[in-house]
C-alpha cells in the first residue's frame, strides 16, 4: 500500500462519478442544477437539450460527487441523435452510480423500458422526477410500476422544488468509494466560459423557437475580446435563417437580452446566423458542430 492510499483511507473521504441517464426531457439537467446550486446545464421543454456530458460538482466536508449530466436517449432519427445516444451511454458506463431518471408526470413508458434492458441493477438507482403538484396516489402508482425493475433504490423527487433530493444525495455519497477530490473545493463545473455562453444562447433559442427547428440549431463562440463576445448560430437551411433572426431581428434581440442578464455586467453580445447545410444528418457535420 502506498502512502497516498493510507492517507486516503485515514481521511475517509468519498468521491466518484454519478451519471444522470434517461429519456429526453425527464429533468436530468434540472436535477443536477438544483443539487449543485447553480445552473451548469441548460434546460428546456424540448428534447435533446443536453448535447454533451456536463459535469456538476458537489463538495461536502466528507465527499465529492461529480454529477455527469448526459443527453436524453431516444430513438435516433439523425446522426445527431445517434451521437447523443453514444455520449449518454459513455457517461453511464464510466459512472460509479447511475441515476435512471423517469418522468412521473408523463409516466413510466415504453421509451423508459427500452433503456432499462441495458442498465445494471446494482449500479443504478431509479429517480422518479417531477412529483411536485402530483397527488400522492399518482406518485404511488408510478412507484408501483417501477418497483419490479429490481434497481437498488428508488427516490421520488422534484428537480423544481428540491423535494427528495437530500436523501438521494446522502444515498449516492454512501455508495461512492473512498477517493480523492477530483475537482478543487469551490469548483462547480468544468464547462469553459465560451462553451457556457454558447449554451446560454442555444437555451434561449430552444425556449423561443418552435417545433423541430431547435434541433437544427448549433451555437459557438467565434470571438471573445475583453467584454465583447461574438456567437455564431448555425442552422441547416437558408429558410431557417429568417426564423432565427425574427421579424426585424426580434428573435435575436430577445435572445441577446435574456443571455446578457445571465452574464456579469458590461458584456456586449453579438449574434450572427450562418448556414451549415444539413449538419445534423451528417456524422462529420455533427462532430464539427459539437466540438467544444
Ligand atoms: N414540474 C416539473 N417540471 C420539471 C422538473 N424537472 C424538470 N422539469 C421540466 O422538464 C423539462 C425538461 O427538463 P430538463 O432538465 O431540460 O430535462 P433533461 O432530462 O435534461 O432533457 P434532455 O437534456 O433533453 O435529455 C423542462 O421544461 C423542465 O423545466 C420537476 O421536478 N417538476
Ligand atoms: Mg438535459
Amino acid at each position: 500500500m502506498t502512502e497516498a492510499d493510507t492517507e486516503a483511507e485515514a481521511d475517509g473521504f468519498r468521491s466518484g462519478f454519478v451519471a444522470m441517464f434517461g429519456r429526453p426531457n425527464t429533468g436530468k439537467s434540472t436535477i443536477v442544477n438544483k443539487i449543485v446550486g447553480e445552473k451548469v446545464s441548460i434546460t428546456s421543454n424540448k428534447a435533446q437539450t443536453t448535447r454533451h456530458q456536463i459535469r456538476g460538482v458537489l463538495t461536502t466536508p466528507d465527499a465529492q460527487v461529480v454529477f455527469v449530466d448526459t443527453p436524453g436517449v431516444g430513438k435516433p432519427r439523425t446522426a445527431l441523435g445517434e451521437k447523443l445516444n453514444v455520449t449518454a451511454r459513455q457517461g453511464r458506463v464510466d459512472a460509479d452510480v447511475v441515476c435512471f431518471v423517469v418522468d412521473a408526470r408523463s409516466g413510466y413508458g415504453r421509451g423508459d423500458a427500452y433503456l432499462v434492458e441495458n442498465l445494471d441493477p446494482d449500479q443504478t438507482v431509479l429517480v422518479l422526477n417531477k412529483i411536485d403538484g402530483m397527488e400522492p396516489a399518482a406518485i404511488a402508482e408510478q412507484l408501483t410500476l417501477v418497483a419490479p425493475l429490481g434497481f437498488s433504490a428508488y427516490f421520488p423527487v422534484s428537480g423544481f422544488t428540491g423535494a427528495g433530493l437530500k436523501p438521494l444525495v446522502e444515498h449516492l455519497i454512501e455508495r461512492l468509494p473512498e477517493g480523492p477530490r477530483w475537482f478543487p473545493n469551490h469548483a462547480i463545473t468544468d464547462v469553459s466560459d465560451s462553451q457556457w455562453v454558447a449554451e446560454l444562447v442555444r437555451e434561449q433559442l430552444l425556449r423561443i423557437l418552435r417545433q423541430e427547428l431547435p434541433h437544427s440549431v448549433a451555437t459557438r463562440v467565434v470571438e471573445w475580446e475583453d467584454k465583447r463576445i461574438k456567437v455564431e448560430i448555425l442552422v441547416e437551411r437558408e429558410s431557417q435563417k429568417g426564423i432565427v433572426i425574427g421579424k426585424g431581428g426580434a428573435v435575436l434581440k430577445k435572445v441577446g437580452t435574456n443571455v446578457r442578464k445571465q452574464l456579469a455586467p458590461g458584456y456586449h453580445l453579438e449574434l450572427v446566423v450562418s448556414v451549415e447545410p444539413n449538419w445534423q444528418h451528417d456524422p462529420a457535420g455533427v462532430e464539427r458542430m459539437l466540438r467544444q
